[in-house]
């Protein structure tokens, strides 16, 4: 029957079209749920891959002249969940962001039915009150007093990022935001460990320093900034009559989990003036672990800013990140441009509420929905519970790995859930360990990596770092994985690791 029916027939193009209605999002919830169904079915695959030229031919991705009807959308639907790859899966250890939380799921959906803006209190009120809640939880979890001191909701962590170096440079410089680059006298410099994420050199190229002002700070063995090298780089840049003013201190880097020395680093910005951002995107969650926030985040207080993202340790849906700064009033002074036709001064209501002003972007999606009523079910004690379990399965896989040491080599132990290492296939089991086998290893890994791909049962991400070849790096972020999953992921990449 849906067949002969279009859009026109569903509200509000037809004011008697709510059993339609009803009817068509069911159809679409039911695949949705088939798709939380699969995806926490150990049977069922994590992928079917195939390759852009194939993929395309197995879809109709074409958009028509005259629309079609309700059936092939619910049909469109089905076929995109389809191919879509599962990363709520138990054996998807690809990402970051892994796993398919149901709470923040549904928040999700709600969030898309209120469809609003969250640039006004006038058209989120509920939303605008529950960003203002959680971000002062969160800095209470940082460490500010009261929770004191200003956050907002960014695109992604790069753009909380982004968002920290222009609330410094404005501390710093705050004629900046009229007079622009003539109103700072003198080369500005930021600095950043080798291993933080490239948004960081991002700032440098967007905001007008150019790349070679973001100065790379070398780390020791475990991929952490050395203190001592960051301080001699910005003597050497001061004695050129350079300004450096902003470092970016990384808890918790993207391939290796590795924390910088927050504490040792903020005295060093103390001494030389330098705002100092903590890039928690990745390693932030543990703040909620009494057990494994020291020393890894200690002195976290000290930053004039913090990255941290929901959206990753935390399990939120995507996207879900968040900028918080000390100093209550920056961000508004900063990016404030008071568009009229928003931002009226003279609003029925306390126009403190409208947080859409303090930030770049007009249009801002409501990502706070999701992470409040995960928050309301889990409270601070399950995140805790959820952290303290995703750190003790990486421990376990670090066990794991140790007691086959033919099959597989740790690169190092981890300080996050990034448990990194080498498949070891049967012909190099004979040789000794050292970069001569590593390298050997790390040519396996991309055939490796196509071969999960391939069988779809397993999905695990491999890079280079520095001088090491292509190693693997697992993460474990989804509340899904179990002993018997890591088990698995080891005995599978072995199956077809094979010669
Ligand atoms: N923003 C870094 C995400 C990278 C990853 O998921 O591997």
């Amino acid at each position: 029957e849906s067949a002969s029916l279009h859009f026109e027939d569903l509200l509000p193009h037809n004011p008697n079209g709510l059993p339609v209605t009803k009817e068509f999002l069911q159809k679409v919830i039911d695949i949705l749920m088939d798709h939380v169904k699969d995806t926490n079915d150990r049977n069922c695959k994590i992928l079917e891959f195939h390759h852009p030229e194939e993929m395309a031919k197995l879809l109709n991705l074409d958009i028509p002249e005259k629309g079609v009807n309700l059936q092939q959308l619910v049909q469109d639907c089905h076929t995109t969940l389809k191919y879509q790859v599962k990363t709520g899966h138990p054996r998807f250890f690809n990402q970051l962001s892994c796993g398919l939380d149901l709470v923040s799921m549904a928040g999700e959906w709600l969030t898309a039915t209120a469809n609003t803006n969250m640039f006004t209190y006038e058209i989120a009120p509920v939303f605008i009150l529950m960003e203002n809640v959680v971000m002062q939880h969160m800095r209470e979890i940082i460490g500010w007093e009261n929770g004191a001191g200003d956050s907002i909701l960014a695109p992604g962590g790069s753009i909380s990022n982004l968002y920290a170096f222009l609330a410094a440079r404005h501390k710093m410089f705050p004629h900046y935001k009229e007079k622009g680059l003539s109103s700072i006298k003198g080369q500005l410099v930021m600095y950043t460990s080798k291993e933080c994420h490239y948004s960081i050199k991002s700032c440098a190229s967007v905001c007008g320093l150019g790349t070679d002002h973001c100065v790379e700070v070398s780390t020791d063995s475990a991929g952490r900034m050395i203190p001592s090298e960051l301080e001699r780089l910005i003597l050497e840049r001061k004695a050129r009559g350079d300004i450096p003013f902003f470092v970016n201190c990384t808890a918790g880097t993207t391939v290796l989990g590795a924390f910088d020395p927050i504490e040792e680093i903020a005295a060093i910005c103390q001494k030389h003036n330098c705002w100092m951002h903590v890039d928690a995107a990745w390693g932030g969650g543990l703040l909620l672990s009494k057990k494994y926030r020291h020393p890894r985040l200690t002195g976290i207080e000290k930053a004039d800013s913090v990255t941290w993202n929901p959206h990753k340790l935390m399990g939120t849906l995507l996207q879900c990140s968040t900028i918080h700064f000390k100093e209550d009033g920056l961000l508004i002074s900063c990016n404030q441009m008071s568009a009229d036709y928003l931002f009226m001064q003279d609003k029925l209501y306390d126009v403190r509420y409208d947080t859409g002003d303090k930030v770049i972007q007009c249009g801002r999606h409501n990502d706070i929905f999701k992470l409040w009523l995960q928050w309301r079910a889990k409270g601070d004690e399950g995140f805790e519970r959820h952290m303290d379990h995703l750190m003790e399965l990486s421990q376990y896989m670090v066990r794991r790995i140790k007691e086959q040491p033919d099959k597989f080599e740790l690169m190092m132990e981890p300080e996050l859930v990034n448990v990194s290492f080498w498949y070891v296939p049967t012909r190099l089991r004979s040789m000794p360990a050292g970069p001569e086998r590593e390298n050997l290893c790390g040519q396996i890994a991309p055939i490796l990596k196509s071969r999960m791909m391939q069988s779809g049962t397993l999905m695990v991400g491999y890079q280079p770092l520095d001088h090491r070849p292509n190693f693997f790096r697992n993460i474990i972020s989804s509340a899904a994985v179990t002993q018997a999953d890591v088990d698995f992921l080891l005995s599978e990449m072995d199956r077809l690791g094979h010669d």
